[in-house]
């Protein structure tokens, strides 16, 4: 049952708060962090029962010779913390860690097509996977192999498919080891289908940053945290899905730096936030207050947004003689202004109010705080990358900082918080469809061979390719992508017509339960867990949100030990696969994972020089960053202000009875892994599949608290897009806007509603229809 979260914990929540939170809507009562993330690790610890010495376990995490979390992408501090983990890292660690076995015996017992039943939370919770499987179509059942059997197999499948029908998918928790390894398989097999998680998520930073500033990542190192005095933060929800970042912003607002935030959800950690290792914070010492201001902008409407910042700083400098724009900085190093002032002097406040949802006097407000703030850093996430126009909202935040000189200094710049804990580096060291992004004469060099030059398969790519029948092949290292993609449901037919569908994972899921022609599945080690290999214990390494590279050693004793490493799984697959090259030495390599980052420093010398020498630096070593010394790899070699075409990041406005989707992370969730059914931060506990309308929506629209409803996407393309059996819970959002879980409410994301030029799919702004249960079609 869905209901008002029942902490009991005593609130913090200052008056003003309590004021501007819709009272009659479920929310959380106390600041994100606190007892609450205590509570909610024990509860993992008493249901995965993990293996003993896991409290040891975490103390090593994300400190130097420690290994990394695999949760998220926030950066590691050189000086850490007693516990540098948060409620979602120690998740993420004890998941791994569980006793829970999914054995051959397990899947002796159980169908496919019986698993199927089973739901995303159900699948995972049977255990680590514990042996490699083959699915033998007459039983419908997954048999033990040996990985002898299953490298063969799969290399001789490969070698009777066109090496551009396969793609190679790699989830973003793989090392830079595996990545590179993954990356040069493709290429020496024939093919740059190389998709990432990222194209599902950040791909519209790789793009439009790289088109603006010249670079794919963000600007900003942690010391800038220190330095600055706004942060303005778009679209991220950092108590969920980043909360050790919550410390750099709490210390950040200690020392007197103001925050504002535009987010069609109040979310509770950007509200307030108490420090679980501060035991003052937890008794008697007030929560600190995040956001100064809190602006819930609607969906897709943070263009607007912008575009009033950047016209009422624009009207400020002319009021004030000039001296708001930071005009050296302009002259010198950006182009494009004119053009953008010519197109803003057109847009009229009530279009800017009318899209982005909010008021000329809240926006002026915020406008006189940037203009008067001297170092600003712009933070975002999925909120601003998932639209058809995601790239304009990066564009745009672009735009503001700009115009006073925000990027390329101390204390200030654009700072995406990334997702997977390595999905940045991956693309780094060559995971990418887009070749010009990797020095391919390098791999020709170093490895004897001709690369393919042409533009391989994005994730939508991949899905398009599924429906069409043009993709054969799949290797999936990690990930779920049945339950991840656009179109879920569209695809899941799909998935049974590959020739070959190979799954590496460590727990069961959805992805693992749609066999094509040949199915194998491949379980592999865990960060924490050693790796093994004819050197001794190996080191693996990862890039942070930040850029920074740090080794990651495991020390658990394996959950089985039929477990293969990542890179030993690749070299495997691939040497039965490739003919004989002297050159490419996967059994050296993966004997000593230190000669693959010699590799890796012969094909980046710049961002990797003295890697081996490096791995344990604290904090990490930055792997440099072009944008962030004022050096601009743009087409026109300047940073670049961009004059919007359209004041919405939506490919089509709500009409009439539409309203449009944002798909959301509940607090208990990894992106398809399911811990549980508790979102606490949004005071939301006990069921996914619900709909989230503000009450004012709801009386026009005659819904009622707890009423069963379809949703329907109301793209028009000739496909059926629904999810039905939603419970609808009254909640505090803008008008227009309903929001439901990922990856519940996947089947309504159409593959061909993407950002334009990264094709990220549009998870935050899908048009769509409200009936009552039962009543469509
Ligand atoms: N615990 C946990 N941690 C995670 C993950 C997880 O699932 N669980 N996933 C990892 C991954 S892969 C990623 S990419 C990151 C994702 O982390 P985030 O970037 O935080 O992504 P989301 O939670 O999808 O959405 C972020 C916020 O965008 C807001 N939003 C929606 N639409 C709009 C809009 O149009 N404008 C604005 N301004 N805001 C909007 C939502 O209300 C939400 O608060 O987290 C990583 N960390
Ligand atoms: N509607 C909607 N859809 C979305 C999003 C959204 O916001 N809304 N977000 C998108 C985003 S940002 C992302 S990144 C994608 C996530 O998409 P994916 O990265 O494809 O999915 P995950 O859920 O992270 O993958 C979980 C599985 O990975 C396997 N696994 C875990 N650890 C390891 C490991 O170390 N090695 C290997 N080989 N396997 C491992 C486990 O078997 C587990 O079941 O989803 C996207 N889909
Ligand atoms: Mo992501």
């Amino acid at each position: 049952m869905v209901g008002l979260s029942a902490a009991s914990e005593g609130s913090q929540m200052s008056k003003s708060e309590e004021s501007s939170q819709r009272p009659d809507t479920p929310h959380y009562e106390n600041a994100t962090g606190g007892w609450g993330s205590l509570k909610g690790v024990s509860r993992i610890l008493v249901d995965q029962k993990p293996s003993p010495g896991v409290f040891h376990t975490l103390m090593r995490q994300n400190k130097p010779g420690g290994h990394m979390c695999t949760s998220c992408a926030w950066t590691k501090p050189a000086q850490p913390h007693l516990f540098e983990f948060c409620e979602n890292g120690a998740k993420a660690t004890i998941w791994d860690l569980t006793r829970d076995r999914c054995t051959p015996d397990f899947f002796a017992r159980h169908s496919l097509a019986e698993l199927r039943g089973l739901s995303d939370h159900e699948l995972e919770k049977t255990g680590r996977l514990t042996h490699p499987m083959r699915y033998d179509p007459s039983s419908d059942r997954y048999i033990e192999t040996t990985w002898e059997e299953a490298f063969a197999g799969i290399g001789a499948k490969l070698r009777e498919l066109d090496p551009k029908s396969a793609v190679f998918y790699l989830s973003g928790k793989g090392s830079l080891e595996t990545a590179y390894l993954y990356a040069l398989f493709a290429r020496l097999y024939g093919h740059n289908n190389l998709p990432d998680s990222s194209n599902m998520c950040h791909e519209t930073t790789s793009v439009a940053l790289k088109k603006v500033i010249g670079i794919g990542v963000g600007t900003c190192v942690l010391s800038d945290f220190d330095h600055c005095d706004l942060i303005l933060f778009f679209g991220q929800n950092t108590g969920t899905n980043s909360p050790r970042f919550l410390h750099t912003l709490q210390t950040a607002k200690e020392r007197g730096c103001k925050m504002i935030t535009f987010n069609p959800i109040r979310e509770r950690g950007l509200v307030e936030f108490a420090n679980p290792q501060n035991p003052a914070q937890m008794t008697v010492k007030p929560a600190t207050r995040i956001s100064d201001i809190y602006l819930q902008v609607r969906p897709g409407g943070d263009i607007a947004v912008l575009a009033g910042l950047c016209k009422r700083v624009l009207e400020l400098d002319a009021e004030r003689g000039g001296q708001i724009l930071d005009r050296a900085f302009i002259e010198e190093h950006t182009t494009g202004l004119d053009e953008l002032m010519a197109r803003l002097r057109e847009v009229s406040w009530e279009e800017i109010e009318k899209e982005s949802g909010l008021r000329r006097e809240e926006l002026n407000e915020v406008a006189e705080i940037y203009a008067t703030s001297k170092n600003v850093i712009g933070i975002y996430g999925m909120g601003l990358t998932q639209h058809v126009k995601g790239w304009l909202n990066l564009a745009m935040f672009v735009n503001l900082l700009l115009l006073r000189g925000n990027i390329g200094r101390k204390g200030a710049g654009i700072s995406p918080v990334r997702g997977h804990s390595n999905v940045q580096g991956q693309r780094t060291v060559g995971v990418s469809e887009k070749p010009e992004n990797v020095p391919l004469d390098k791999l020709a060099e170093l490895f004897g061979f001709e690369p393919p030059q042409e533009e391989g398969r994005s994730t939508v790519d991949l899905v398009e390719g599924l429906l069409d029948g043009s993709v054969r092949g799949l290797i999936s290292m990690g990930g779920n992508l049945a339950r991840a993609i656009p179109d879920r449901a569209r695809a899941e037919e799909a998935w049974r017509n590959l020739d070959l569908n190979v799954q590496v994972a460590t727990k069961l899921n959805r992805s693992h339960l749609l066999p094509g022609q040949a199915t194998w599945l491949l379980p592999c080690l865990v960060r924490a867990e050693e790796d093994m290999q004819a050197a001794g214990p190996q080191v693996v390494t990862m890039e942070d949100s930040l850029s920074m590279i740090h080794g990651s050693l495991g020390k658990r004793e394996p959950a089985s030990p039929h477990l293969k490493s990542e890179v030993t799984i690749i070299a495997g697959i691939a040497k039965a696969a490739l003919p004989p090259n002297p050159k490419v030495k996967w059994d050296e390599w993966t004997g000593d994972y230190g000669l693959i980052r010699d590799l890796i420093e012969a094909t980046y010398p710049d961002k990797f020089k003295n890697f081996n020498g490096r791995l344990f630096t604290p904090g990490g070593f930055h792997r440099g960053n072009s944008a962030r010394d004022r050096e601009w790899k743009t087409e026109s070699g300047k940073a670049q202000f961009t004059a919007p075409e359209s004041l919405t990041a939506l490919g089509e406005s709500p009409e009439g009875e539409e309203v449009t989707l944002i798909t959301l992370r509940s607090n208990d969730q990894f992106n398809t892994t399911i811990y549980g059914y508790s979102d606490r931060l949004r005071g939301l506990s006990g069921a996914r599949d619900i709909v989230l309308i503000n009450p004012e929506e709801m009386a026009r629209r005659g819904l009622s608290e707890g009423q069963l409803v379809t949703l329907e996407c109301a793209v028009e393309d000739g496909a059926e897009r629904v999810v039905r059996g939603l419970r609808v819970v009254p909640y505090d959002l803008p008008d227009s806007c309903v929001a439901a879980y990922y990856p519940e409410a996947n089947p309504l994301i159409p593959v061909s509603y993407h950002d334009e030029l990264s094709k990220t799919p549009a998870y935050k702004g899908v048009p769509v229809r409200i009936h009552a249960d039962g009543a469509v079609r």
